[in-house]
């Protein structure tokens, strides 16, 4: 089994709820587990500043896929929320990024993990933080430096929300 960690985001169509939504999905996802999900944030857009303040949160699964079968299903997640992919780093309903999958390093076309970005994005790391605060990368740094060495991205924590049920209605 794996720890894998999920960075959730969205600044179109009701962003808390497209999170909480996929937070769904993704413990209903096969020979997985949600083992906790982090809080919601939301944050100013990195990339294009012509677009709606995201909303970000993560979730800490536990998972016997591989990293490539988990990508095929966050993005089978993202479709279902209406995601188009159009303007790099632009606005979306749903983005699912995988941060951290176990000790790997990945480097392919499809794949790139720890997620590059990661220690540029405080509205990753604290969620990270959220889920387990001694977290650290294959290389060894911990996610408590790196938050610490991290821009700020004017990051502002959102009220709790209640876990919705799937099918969602
Ligand atoms: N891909 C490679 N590595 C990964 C990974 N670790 N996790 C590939 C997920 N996907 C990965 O992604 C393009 C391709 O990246 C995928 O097909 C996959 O094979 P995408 O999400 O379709 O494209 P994109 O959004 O144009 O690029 P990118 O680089 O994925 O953008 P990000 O990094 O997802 O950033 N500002 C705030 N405040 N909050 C945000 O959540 N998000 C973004 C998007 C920009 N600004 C933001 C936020
Ligand atoms: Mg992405």
């Amino acid at each position: 089994m794996t720890d894998a960690f999920i960075g959730l985001g969205s600044n179109l169509a009701d962003p808390t709820s497209q999170l909480a939504r996929a937070m769904t999905e993704l413990a209903t996802l096969p020979d997985t587990t949600l083992v906790a999900q982090s809080a919601f944030y939301s944050s100013r857009p990195v990339g294009p500043q012509d677009q709606p303040d995201f909303v970000n949160g993560a979730a800490w699964l536990r998972t016997s896929l591989g990293a490539l079968e988990l990508l095929d299903h966050l993005q089978t997640i993202e479709h279902r929320h209406g995601r188009e992919r159009t303007q790099h780093w632009g606005p979306r309903t749903l983005d699912l990024d995988l941060l951290v999958f176990g000790d790997a390093t990945i480097d392919t076309e499809r794949l790139t993990v720890p997620h590059p970005e990661l220690p540029n994005r405080d509205f990753a790391l604290q969620p990270l933080l959220d889920l387990k605060a001694d977290l650290t990368l294959p290389d060894g740094q911990t996610i408590v430096h790196l938050r610490q060495q991290c821009p700020d991205n004017n990051l502002r924590l959102l009220p709790p929300i209640p876990r919705e049920p799937f099918p969602p209605g």
